[in-house]
Protein backbone atom coordinates (compact mmCIF):
# COMPACT_ATOMS: atom_id res chain seq x y z
CA UNK A 1 0.00 0.00 0.00
CA UNK A 2 1.20 3.62 -0.86
CA UNK A 3 0.32 6.47 1.57
CA UNK A 4 1.26 10.34 0.12
CA UNK A 5 1.87 12.46 3.35
CA UNK A 6 0.67 15.84 1.84
CA UNK A 7 1.42 19.12 3.64
CA UNK A 8 -0.44 21.89 2.24
CA UNK A 9 2.83 24.84 3.54
CA UNK A 10 4.15 28.51 2.33
CA UNK A 11 2.26 31.14 3.95
CA UNK A 12 -1.22 32.96 3.19
CA UNK A 13 -2.33 36.17 3.41
CA UNK A 14 -5.34 37.96 1.60
CA UNK A 15 -4.70 41.57 1.97
CA UNK A 16 -3.95 42.61 -1.60
CA UNK A 17 -1.96 45.49 -0.12
CA UNK A 18 -0.56 44.17 2.88
CA UNK A 19 1.19 41.14 0.17
CA UNK A 20 2.27 44.08 -1.85
CA UNK A 21 4.34 45.79 0.93
CA UNK A 22 5.97 42.79 2.26
CA UNK A 23 7.71 42.64 -1.57
CA UNK A 24 9.38 46.08 -0.23
CA UNK A 25 9.75 45.79 2.98
CA UNK A 26 13.22 43.92 4.13
CA UNK A 27 12.06 43.51 7.50
CA UNK A 28 8.78 41.88 6.99
CA UNK A 29 9.28 39.42 4.21
CA UNK A 30 12.55 38.12 5.94
CA UNK A 31 11.27 35.72 8.28
CA UNK A 32 8.11 35.00 6.24
CA UNK A 33 10.60 33.87 3.31
CA UNK A 34 13.00 31.85 5.87
CA UNK A 35 10.12 30.16 7.34
CA UNK A 36 7.84 29.62 4.40
CA UNK A 37 8.90 26.51 3.63
CA UNK A 38 8.96 24.82 7.11
CA UNK A 39 7.80 20.86 6.49
CA UNK A 40 4.80 19.55 8.59
CA UNK A 41 6.14 18.15 11.57
CA UNK A 42 2.57 16.67 12.09
CA UNK A 43 2.72 14.73 9.23
CA UNK A 44 6.83 13.26 9.56
CA UNK A 45 6.15 12.09 13.19
CA UNK A 46 2.92 10.18 11.96
CA UNK A 47 5.17 8.72 8.77
CA UNK A 48 7.59 7.86 12.12
CA UNK A 49 4.65 5.50 13.64
CA UNK A 50 4.03 3.98 10.51
CA UNK A 51 4.78 0.44 10.00
CA UNK A 52 7.67 -0.10 6.99
CA UNK A 53 4.77 -2.78 4.77
CA UNK A 54 3.46 1.04 3.93
CA UNK A 55 5.23 2.81 1.56
CA UNK A 56 5.30 6.65 2.28
CA UNK A 57 5.95 9.44 0.32
CA UNK A 58 5.91 13.44 1.66
CA UNK A 59 4.57 15.96 -0.71
CA UNK A 60 4.44 19.45 -0.08
CA UNK A 61 1.45 21.48 -2.18
CA UNK A 62 2.02 25.06 -1.47
CA UNK A 63 -0.38 26.46 -4.19
CA UNK A 64 -3.23 24.09 -5.51
CA UNK A 65 -3.75 26.31 -8.19
CA UNK A 66 -1.00 25.47 -10.34
CA UNK A 67 -1.80 21.79 -9.49
CA UNK A 68 -3.86 19.86 -12.24
CA UNK A 69 -5.74 16.85 -10.67
CA UNK A 70 -3.93 15.04 -8.39
CA UNK A 71 -0.44 15.75 -7.62
CA UNK A 72 0.85 11.94 -7.52
CA UNK A 73 -0.46 8.15 -7.41
CA UNK A 74 -1.46 6.73 -3.87
CA UNK A 75 -3.80 3.92 -2.57
CA UNK A 76 -4.72 6.85 0.63
CA UNK A 77 -3.60 10.59 1.42
CA UNK A 78 -2.97 11.52 4.65
CA UNK A 79 -3.47 15.40 4.48
CA UNK A 80 -2.85 17.52 7.20
CA UNK A 81 -4.59 21.02 7.96
CA UNK A 82 -4.86 24.66 9.50
CA UNK A 83 -7.62 26.89 9.23
CA UNK A 84 -6.58 29.00 6.45
CA UNK A 85 -5.60 26.71 3.57
CA UNK A 86 -8.83 24.24 4.87
CA UNK A 87 -10.85 25.04 1.92
CA UNK A 88 -8.00 24.43 -0.59
CA UNK A 89 -7.10 20.96 1.89
CA UNK A 90 -10.75 20.17 0.91
CA UNK A 91 -10.28 20.55 -2.59
CA UNK A 92 -7.51 19.03 -2.79
CA UNK A 93 -9.34 15.85 -0.70
CA UNK A 94 -12.42 15.87 -3.43
CA UNK A 95 -9.90 15.62 -6.21
CA UNK A 96 -8.57 12.44 -4.44
CA UNK A 97 -11.77 10.69 -3.31
CA UNK A 98 -13.17 11.34 -6.54
CA UNK A 99 -10.12 9.25 -8.11
CA UNK A 100 -10.29 6.90 -6.03
CA UNK A 101 -7.80 7.58 -3.21
CA UNK A 102 -8.92 7.06 0.65
CA UNK A 103 -8.60 9.93 2.21
CA UNK A 104 -7.46 10.64 5.70
CA UNK A 105 -7.32 14.11 7.76
CA UNK A 106 -6.25 15.30 10.60
CA UNK A 107 -4.46 18.32 12.87
CA UNK A 108 -6.05 21.57 13.92
CA UNK A 109 -8.53 22.75 12.19
CA UNK A 110 -10.46 19.21 11.71
CA UNK A 111 -10.63 18.72 15.39
CA UNK A 112 -12.40 22.21 15.76
CA UNK A 113 -14.87 21.23 13.06
CA UNK A 114 -14.79 17.67 12.26
CA UNK A 115 -18.51 17.53 11.14
CA UNK A 116 -17.12 19.90 8.39
CA UNK A 117 -14.07 17.85 7.45
CA UNK A 118 -16.15 14.24 7.26
CA UNK A 119 -18.09 16.02 4.49
CA UNK A 120 -14.54 15.76 2.55
CA UNK A 121 -12.60 12.98 4.12
CA UNK A 122 -13.43 8.92 4.51
CA UNK A 123 -11.86 8.90 7.91
CA UNK A 124 -10.58 12.19 10.77
CA UNK A 125 -8.89 12.02 13.52
CA UNK A 126 -9.89 14.14 16.32
CA UNK A 127 -7.00 15.90 18.86
CA UNK A 128 -3.79 14.51 18.88
CA UNK A 129 -2.43 12.20 15.34
CA UNK A 130 -0.31 9.45 17.45
CA UNK A 131 -3.34 7.83 19.75
CA UNK A 132 -5.09 7.20 16.97
CA UNK A 133 -2.77 6.53 14.12
CA UNK A 134 -1.80 2.63 14.76
CA UNK A 135 -5.44 1.54 15.09
CA UNK A 136 -6.58 3.81 12.32
CA UNK A 137 -3.37 2.47 9.76
CA UNK A 138 -4.69 -1.30 11.09
CA UNK A 139 -8.33 -0.73 10.12
CA UNK A 140 -7.22 1.18 6.61
CA UNK A 141 -5.54 -1.95 5.61
CA UNK A 142 -8.02 -4.23 6.43
CA UNK A 143 -10.64 -2.65 4.97
CA UNK A 144 -13.11 -1.08 7.76
CA UNK A 145 -11.95 2.40 8.50
CA UNK A 146 -14.28 4.09 10.99
CA UNK A 147 -15.17 7.80 9.86
CA UNK A 148 -13.92 9.01 13.02
CA UNK A 149 -11.00 8.22 15.92
CA UNK A 150 -11.41 10.53 18.76
CA UNK A 151 -7.82 11.00 20.42
CA UNK A 152 -8.55 13.13 23.19
CA UNK A 153 -9.05 10.30 26.13
CA UNK A 154 -5.52 10.63 27.65
CA UNK A 155 -2.77 13.07 26.41
CA UNK A 156 -0.18 11.49 24.36
CA UNK A 157 3.38 10.45 26.14
CA UNK A 158 6.21 12.43 24.47
CA UNK A 159 8.22 9.55 25.89
CA UNK A 160 6.86 7.26 23.26
CA UNK A 161 7.33 9.71 20.27
CA UNK A 162 8.19 8.62 17.29
CA UNK A 163 11.34 9.30 15.50
CA UNK A 164 9.80 12.05 12.81
CA UNK A 165 10.80 10.28 9.52
CA UNK A 166 13.32 14.00 8.12
CA UNK A 167 14.60 11.86 5.64
CA UNK A 168 11.36 11.41 3.46
CA UNK A 169 12.02 15.31 2.47
CA UNK A 170 13.84 16.67 0.03
CA UNK A 171 16.47 18.42 1.96
CA UNK A 172 17.57 20.77 -0.52
CA UNK A 173 14.28 22.38 -0.31
CA UNK A 174 14.35 23.29 3.54
CA UNK A 175 16.64 25.85 5.09
CA UNK A 176 15.47 24.89 8.61
CA UNK A 177 13.97 22.18 10.05
CA UNK A 178 11.53 21.59 13.24
CA UNK A 179 11.75 19.59 16.35
CA UNK A 180 8.91 19.75 19.34
CA UNK A 181 10.34 19.55 22.61
CA UNK A 182 7.50 20.19 24.38
CA UNK A 183 3.07 20.67 23.56
CA UNK A 184 0.91 22.51 25.11
CA UNK A 185 0.96 25.60 27.22
CA UNK A 186 -0.26 25.95 31.00
CA UNK A 187 -1.64 29.12 30.00
CA UNK A 188 -5.48 29.82 28.26
CA UNK A 189 -5.16 32.92 25.94
CA UNK A 190 -8.51 33.60 24.46
CA UNK A 191 -7.85 33.76 21.00
CA UNK A 192 -4.97 30.61 21.30
CA UNK A 193 -5.47 28.08 18.51
CA UNK A 194 -2.04 26.30 18.98
CA UNK A 195 -1.88 23.02 20.36
CA UNK A 196 -3.61 23.36 23.56
CA UNK A 197 -6.83 22.52 21.26
CA UNK A 198 -5.55 19.70 20.13
CA UNK A 199 -4.74 18.74 23.83
CA UNK A 200 -5.32 20.96 27.07
CA UNK A 201 -2.32 18.93 28.90
CA UNK A 202 1.41 20.77 28.75
CA UNK A 203 3.99 17.65 28.69
CA UNK A 204 7.47 17.95 27.80
CA UNK A 205 10.10 15.43 25.57
CA UNK A 206 13.00 13.52 27.61
CA UNK A 207 15.98 15.20 26.98
CA UNK A 208 17.46 12.26 25.27
CA UNK A 209 14.55 11.90 22.35
CA UNK A 210 14.94 15.66 21.75
CA UNK A 211 18.44 15.10 21.11
CA UNK A 212 18.35 12.07 18.84
CA UNK A 213 15.96 14.06 16.58
CA UNK A 214 18.32 16.82 16.46
CA UNK A 215 21.15 13.76 15.76
CA UNK A 216 18.99 12.68 12.83
CA UNK A 217 18.82 15.83 10.89
CA UNK A 218 22.74 16.32 11.42
CA UNK A 219 23.03 13.14 9.72
CA UNK A 220 20.95 14.73 6.89
CA UNK A 221 21.59 18.45 6.77
CA UNK A 222 25.00 20.42 7.32
CA UNK A 223 25.10 22.70 10.52
CA UNK A 224 21.33 22.60 10.74
CA UNK A 225 19.19 25.98 12.08
CA UNK A 226 16.26 24.25 14.15
CA UNK A 227 13.14 25.89 15.14
CA UNK A 228 11.62 24.52 18.20
CA UNK A 229 8.06 24.13 16.94
CA UNK A 230 6.47 24.30 20.84
CA UNK A 231 4.29 26.27 21.94
CA UNK A 232 6.47 27.68 25.08
CA UNK A 233 9.47 25.86 25.52
CA UNK A 234 10.69 27.00 29.10
CA UNK A 235 7.94 26.67 31.31
CA UNK A 236 9.53 23.64 32.85
CA UNK A 237 12.76 25.21 33.90
CA UNK A 238 13.95 21.80 35.75
CA UNK A 239 13.28 20.44 31.66
CA UNK A 240 14.63 23.31 29.74
CA UNK A 241 17.95 23.19 32.09
CA UNK A 242 18.56 19.37 31.47
CA UNK A 243 17.66 19.99 27.72
CA UNK A 244 20.02 22.99 27.28
CA UNK A 245 23.10 20.71 29.07
CA UNK A 246 22.62 18.56 26.30
CA UNK A 247 21.97 20.82 23.37
CA UNK A 248 25.30 22.50 24.23
CA UNK A 249 27.39 20.14 22.63
CA UNK A 250 25.57 19.30 19.42
CA UNK A 251 26.71 22.93 18.62
CA UNK A 252 23.30 23.70 16.46
CA UNK A 253 21.57 26.96 16.05
CA UNK A 254 18.32 27.22 17.24
CA UNK A 255 15.26 29.51 17.50
CA UNK A 256 12.02 28.72 20.10
CA UNK A 257 8.74 30.29 21.24
CA UNK A 258 8.36 30.62 24.97
CA UNK A 259 7.24 32.91 27.72
CA UNK A 260 8.42 36.19 29.37
CA UNK A 261 9.30 34.14 32.52
CA UNK A 262 12.60 32.97 31.58
CA UNK A 263 14.00 36.71 32.36
CA UNK A 264 13.38 35.76 35.99
CA UNK A 265 16.42 32.80 35.25
CA UNK A 266 20.07 34.13 35.09
CA UNK A 267 21.06 30.58 34.67
CA UNK A 268 18.75 29.67 32.40
CA UNK A 269 19.48 32.70 30.33
CA UNK A 270 23.27 31.48 30.23
CA UNK A 271 22.28 28.00 29.36
CA UNK A 272 20.68 29.09 26.71
CA UNK A 273 23.00 31.24 25.02
CA UNK A 274 25.77 28.58 25.20
CA UNK A 275 23.34 25.80 23.98
CA UNK A 276 23.16 28.34 20.33
CA UNK A 277 19.72 30.02 21.06
CA UNK A 278 19.83 33.07 18.39
CA UNK A 279 16.34 34.29 19.46
CA UNK A 280 13.03 33.65 21.58
CA UNK A 281 9.47 34.54 20.37
CA UNK A 282 7.16 35.70 22.67
CA UNK A 283 4.11 36.74 22.99
CA UNK A 284 3.85 40.41 24.50
CA UNK A 285 0.32 40.51 23.19
CA UNK A 286 -0.63 44.77 23.63
CA UNK A 287 1.65 47.34 25.19
CA UNK A 288 -0.28 48.11 28.20
CA UNK A 289 -1.72 46.44 31.32
CA UNK A 290 -5.42 47.15 30.36
CA UNK A 291 -4.89 46.07 26.84
CA UNK A 292 -3.43 42.87 27.60
CA UNK A 293 -5.83 41.87 30.75
CA UNK A 294 -8.39 39.16 30.68
CA UNK A 295 -6.10 37.49 27.35
CA UNK A 296 -4.86 34.43 29.55
CA UNK A 297 -8.07 33.82 31.11
CA UNK A 298 -7.24 31.27 33.87
CA UNK A 299 -4.84 33.28 35.97
CA UNK A 300 -4.42 36.63 33.87
CA UNK A 301 -1.20 35.93 33.58
CA UNK A 302 0.29 37.84 31.39
CA UNK A 303 -1.29 41.26 32.61
CA UNK A 304 0.37 40.14 35.79
CA UNK A 305 3.84 39.97 34.39
CA UNK A 306 2.83 43.34 32.24
CA UNK A 307 4.92 45.64 34.46
CA UNK A 308 8.61 43.72 33.83
CA UNK A 309 8.17 43.67 30.15
CA UNK A 310 10.86 46.57 29.75
CA UNK A 311 13.07 44.93 32.04
CA UNK A 312 12.87 41.43 31.25
CA UNK A 313 13.45 42.02 27.33
CA UNK A 314 16.95 44.19 28.37
CA UNK A 315 17.74 40.84 30.60
CA UNK A 316 16.87 38.66 27.75
CA UNK A 317 19.49 40.25 25.34
CA UNK A 318 21.60 41.30 27.69
CA UNK A 319 22.35 37.69 27.78
CA UNK A 320 22.88 37.65 23.72
CA UNK A 321 19.68 36.01 22.95
CA UNK A 322 17.42 38.06 20.54
CA UNK A 323 13.82 38.47 21.63
CA UNK A 324 10.97 38.77 18.72
CA UNK A 325 8.33 40.74 20.69
CA UNK A 326 4.80 39.46 19.17
CA UNK A 327 1.93 41.77 19.58
CA UNK A 328 -1.86 41.35 18.53
CA UNK A 329 -3.83 44.31 17.45
CA UNK A 330 -7.20 44.68 17.18
CA UNK A 331 -7.83 43.68 20.67
CA UNK A 332 -11.04 44.74 22.80
CA UNK A 333 -9.05 46.72 25.33
CA UNK A 334 -7.05 48.60 23.27
CA UNK A 335 -8.55 51.62 21.88
CA UNK A 336 -7.09 53.10 18.39
CA UNK A 337 -3.62 54.46 19.87
CA UNK A 338 -2.26 51.00 20.01
CA UNK A 339 -1.12 51.25 16.57
CA UNK A 340 1.38 53.98 17.82
CA UNK A 341 1.84 52.56 21.16
CA UNK A 342 3.26 49.61 19.77
CA UNK A 343 5.69 51.46 17.74
CA UNK A 344 7.27 53.33 20.62
CA UNK A 345 7.44 50.34 22.49
CA UNK A 346 9.56 48.72 20.24
CA UNK A 347 11.57 51.72 20.13
CA UNK A 348 11.67 51.86 24.14
CA UNK A 349 12.47 48.45 24.55
CA UNK A 350 15.15 47.99 22.01
CA UNK A 351 13.31 44.43 20.71
CA UNK A 352 15.84 43.05 17.96
CA UNK A 353 12.76 42.01 16.28
CA UNK A 354 9.00 42.59 16.12
CA UNK A 355 5.98 40.59 14.81
CA UNK A 356 2.55 42.07 14.40
CA UNK A 357 -0.25 40.22 13.85
CA UNK A 358 -4.46 40.85 13.75
CA UNK A 359 -6.89 39.18 16.24
CA UNK A 360 -7.75 36.52 14.51
CA UNK A 361 -10.99 34.32 16.01
CA UNK A 362 -10.25 30.51 14.76
CA UNK A 363 -12.96 28.18 15.06
CA UNK A 364 -12.73 26.03 17.96
CA UNK A 365 -11.14 29.01 20.41
CA UNK A 366 -13.15 30.99 22.74
CA UNK A 367 -12.86 34.07 21.06
CA UNK A 368 -14.58 32.54 18.08
CA UNK A 369 -17.50 31.47 20.29
CA UNK A 370 -17.30 35.05 22.12
CA UNK A 371 -17.38 36.75 18.61
CA UNK A 372 -20.14 34.52 17.62
CA UNK A 373 -22.03 34.91 20.39
CA UNK A 374 -21.97 38.98 20.07
CA UNK A 375 -22.51 38.70 16.24
CA UNK A 376 -18.90 40.26 15.59
CA UNK A 377 -17.24 37.58 13.36
CA UNK A 378 -17.68 39.38 9.47
CA UNK A 379 -18.46 36.33 8.06
CA UNK A 380 -18.20 32.67 10.00
CA UNK A 381 -16.91 30.40 7.88
CA UNK A 382 -14.34 33.01 5.63
CA UNK A 383 -11.58 30.14 6.63
CA UNK A 384 -9.62 31.54 4.46
CA UNK A 385 -9.16 35.03 6.33
CA UNK A 386 -7.91 32.90 9.57
CA UNK A 387 -4.08 34.04 8.15
CA UNK A 388 -3.26 37.21 11.14
CA UNK A 389 -2.94 38.95 8.66
CA UNK A 390 -6.43 39.94 7.53
CA UNK A 391 -9.51 40.77 9.03
CA UNK A 392 -12.65 38.69 10.13
CA UNK A 393 -13.83 40.15 13.07
CA UNK A 394 -15.71 43.92 13.87
CA UNK A 395 -13.46 45.51 16.10
CA UNK A 396 -15.11 47.24 19.68
CA UNK A 397 -12.88 50.43 19.15
CA UNK A 398 -12.44 50.68 14.85
CA UNK A 399 -14.38 49.36 11.98
CA UNK A 400 -12.01 46.87 10.37
CA UNK A 401 -11.08 48.99 7.43
CA UNK A 402 -9.43 51.39 10.24
CA UNK A 403 -8.03 48.56 11.78
CA UNK A 404 -6.24 47.23 8.20
CA UNK A 405 -5.28 50.62 7.67
CA UNK A 406 -3.60 51.67 10.52
CA UNK A 407 -2.42 47.49 10.79
CA UNK A 408 -0.59 48.60 7.37
CA UNK A 409 1.08 51.68 8.44
CA UNK A 410 2.33 50.03 11.41
CA UNK A 411 4.02 47.31 9.14
CA UNK A 412 5.50 50.21 7.13
CA UNK A 413 6.98 51.66 10.33
CA UNK A 414 8.25 48.43 12.02
CA UNK A 415 9.49 46.72 9.34
CA UNK A 416 11.30 49.88 6.96
CA UNK A 417 15.03 49.28 6.73
CA UNK A 418 15.98 51.97 8.19
CA UNK A 419 14.17 50.72 11.38
CA UNK A 420 15.34 47.39 11.29
CA UNK A 421 18.90 48.39 10.32
CA UNK A 422 19.02 50.21 14.15
CA UNK A 423 17.73 47.89 15.85
CA UNK A 424 19.80 44.98 14.53
CA UNK A 425 22.63 47.67 14.82
CA UNK A 426 22.19 48.42 18.51
CA UNK A 427 21.87 45.04 19.47
CA UNK A 428 24.59 43.41 17.15
CA UNK A 429 26.61 46.78 19.14
CA UNK A 430 25.76 45.76 22.45
CA UNK A 431 27.31 42.21 21.62
CA UNK A 432 30.35 43.42 20.29
CA UNK A 433 31.16 45.73 23.31
CA UNK A 434 30.52 42.58 25.81
CA UNK A 435 32.44 40.17 23.70
CA UNK A 436 35.58 43.06 24.08
CA UNK A 437 35.01 42.80 27.91
CA UNK A 438 36.37 39.36 27.70
CA UNK A 439 35.45 35.86 29.14
CA UNK A 440 34.80 32.43 27.58
CA UNK A 441 30.84 32.46 27.91
CA UNK A 442 30.95 35.69 26.22
CA UNK A 443 32.84 34.16 23.37
CA UNK A 444 30.16 31.83 22.40
CA UNK A 445 27.93 34.28 22.06
CA UNK A 446 29.08 35.39 18.83
CA UNK A 447 28.42 32.46 17.06
CA UNK A 448 24.94 32.56 17.96
CA UNK A 449 23.79 35.92 16.12
CA UNK A 450 21.91 36.24 12.61
CA UNK A 451 24.01 37.32 9.39
C1 LIG B 1 5.93 25.41 12.21
C2 LIG B 1 4.68 26.21 11.95
C3 LIG B 1 4.41 26.59 10.62
C4 LIG B 1 5.27 26.15 9.44
C5 LIG B 1 4.99 24.71 9.01
C6 LIG B 1 3.52 24.42 8.88
C7 LIG B 1 3.23 22.97 8.65
N1 LIG B 1 3.05 22.58 7.42
O1 LIG B 1 3.13 22.19 9.59
C8 LIG B 1 4.91 27.22 8.37
C9 LIG B 1 5.90 28.35 8.47
C10 LIG B 1 4.86 26.75 6.92
C11 LIG B 1 3.56 27.71 8.88
C12 LIG B 1 2.69 28.37 8.08
C13 LIG B 1 1.45 28.86 8.52
N2 LIG B 1 1.02 28.88 9.78
CO1 LIG B 1 1.97 28.05 11.24
N3 LIG B 1 2.78 27.33 12.77
C14 LIG B 1 3.80 26.58 13.02
C15 LIG B 1 3.97 26.28 14.53
C16 LIG B 1 5.04 27.21 15.06
C17 LIG B 1 4.30 24.83 14.89
C18 LIG B 1 3.40 23.78 14.23
C19 LIG B 1 3.91 22.39 14.53
O2 LIG B 1 4.83 21.91 13.90
N4 LIG B 1 3.34 21.71 15.53
C20 LIG B 1 3.78 20.38 15.94
C21 LIG B 1 3.08 19.27 15.14
C22 LIG B 1 3.58 17.92 15.63
O3 LIG B 1 1.70 19.39 15.40
P1 LIG B 1 0.56 19.36 14.26
O4 LIG B 1 1.06 19.86 12.97
O5 LIG B 1 -0.65 20.00 14.82
O6 LIG B 1 0.27 17.79 14.07
C23 LIG B 1 -0.32 16.98 15.04
C24 LIG B 1 -1.86 16.92 14.99
O7 LIG B 1 -2.45 18.11 14.55
C25 LIG B 1 -2.16 15.75 14.11
N5 LIG B 1 -2.21 15.92 12.66
C26 LIG B 1 -1.77 16.91 11.88
N6 LIG B 1 -2.01 16.64 10.59
C27 LIG B 1 -2.59 15.44 10.54
C28 LIG B 1 -3.07 14.69 9.44
C29 LIG B 1 -3.66 13.46 9.69
C30 LIG B 1 -4.17 12.65 8.54
C31 LIG B 1 -3.80 12.98 11.02
C32 LIG B 1 -4.43 11.68 11.27
C33 LIG B 1 -3.34 13.75 12.11
C34 LIG B 1 -2.74 14.96 11.85
O8 LIG B 1 -1.10 14.85 14.42
C35 LIG B 1 0.10 15.56 14.72
C36 LIG B 1 0.77 14.86 15.89
O9 LIG B 1 -0.05 14.89 17.03
C37 LIG B 1 2.54 26.66 15.06
C38 LIG B 1 2.49 27.32 16.43
C39 LIG B 1 2.77 26.37 17.53
N7 LIG B 1 3.54 26.81 18.46
O10 LIG B 1 2.30 25.25 17.52
C40 LIG B 1 2.01 27.64 14.00
C41 LIG B 1 0.51 27.56 13.59
C42 LIG B 1 0.18 26.11 13.38
N8 LIG B 1 0.47 28.28 12.33
C43 LIG B 1 -0.57 28.99 12.19
C44 LIG B 1 -0.87 29.78 11.04
C45 LIG B 1 -2.04 30.73 11.13
C46 LIG B 1 -0.09 29.66 9.88
C47 LIG B 1 -0.34 30.38 8.53
C48 LIG B 1 -1.79 30.52 8.09
C49 LIG B 1 0.36 31.75 8.57
C50 LIG B 1 0.20 32.53 7.27
N9 LIG B 1 -0.41 33.67 7.29
O11 LIG B 1 0.62 32.10 6.23
C51 LIG B 1 0.45 29.46 7.58
C52 LIG B 1 -0.47 28.39 6.99
C53 LIG B 1 0.24 27.21 6.48
C54 LIG B 1 -0.73 26.18 6.08
N10 LIG B 1 -0.21 25.04 5.76
O12 LIG B 1 -1.89 26.40 6.09
C55 LIG B 1 -1.51 28.85 13.37
C56 LIG B 1 -2.63 27.89 12.97
C57 LIG B 1 -3.94 28.11 13.67
C58 LIG B 1 -5.01 27.25 13.05
N11 LIG B 1 -5.82 26.66 13.92
O13 LIG B 1 -5.16 27.13 11.88
C59 LIG B 1 -0.54 28.34 14.47
C60 LIG B 1 -1.16 27.48 15.56
C61 LIG B 1 0.12 29.60 15.09
C62 LIG B 1 -0.80 30.57 15.72
N12 LIG B 1 -0.31 31.75 15.95
O14 LIG B 1 -1.94 30.40 16.01
N13 LIG B 1 3.39 27.41 10.18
Amino acid sequence: MKLGLIAMSATRAHNEELTKLGFTLPGFVDRSRVIASLPSLGLLTLAGMTPPDIELEYLDVPDLTKVDGVPGEFDAVAISSFTAQIKEAYDLADRYRASGTTVLMGGLHVTALPEEALEHADSIVIGEGEPSWPSLLEDLKNNRLKRVYDSRGAPFDLADSPMPRFELLKQDRYNRLTVQTARGCPYSCEFCAASIRLSPHYRVKPVEKVIAEIRHIKELQHEPFIEFADDNTFVNKRHGKALMRALKDERVKWFTETDISVADDDELLGLMRDAGCVQVLIGLESTTREGITGVETKLDWKARRFDEYMASIDKIQSHGISVNGCFVLGMDNDGPECFENVLQFVRDSQLYDVQITMLTAFPGTPLYERFEAEGRLLDPTAWELCTLFDVNFKPKHMSPAHLESRFRWLVEQLYSQEFTDKRHGRFRARQAAMLAGGGRAKEGMHEHHYG
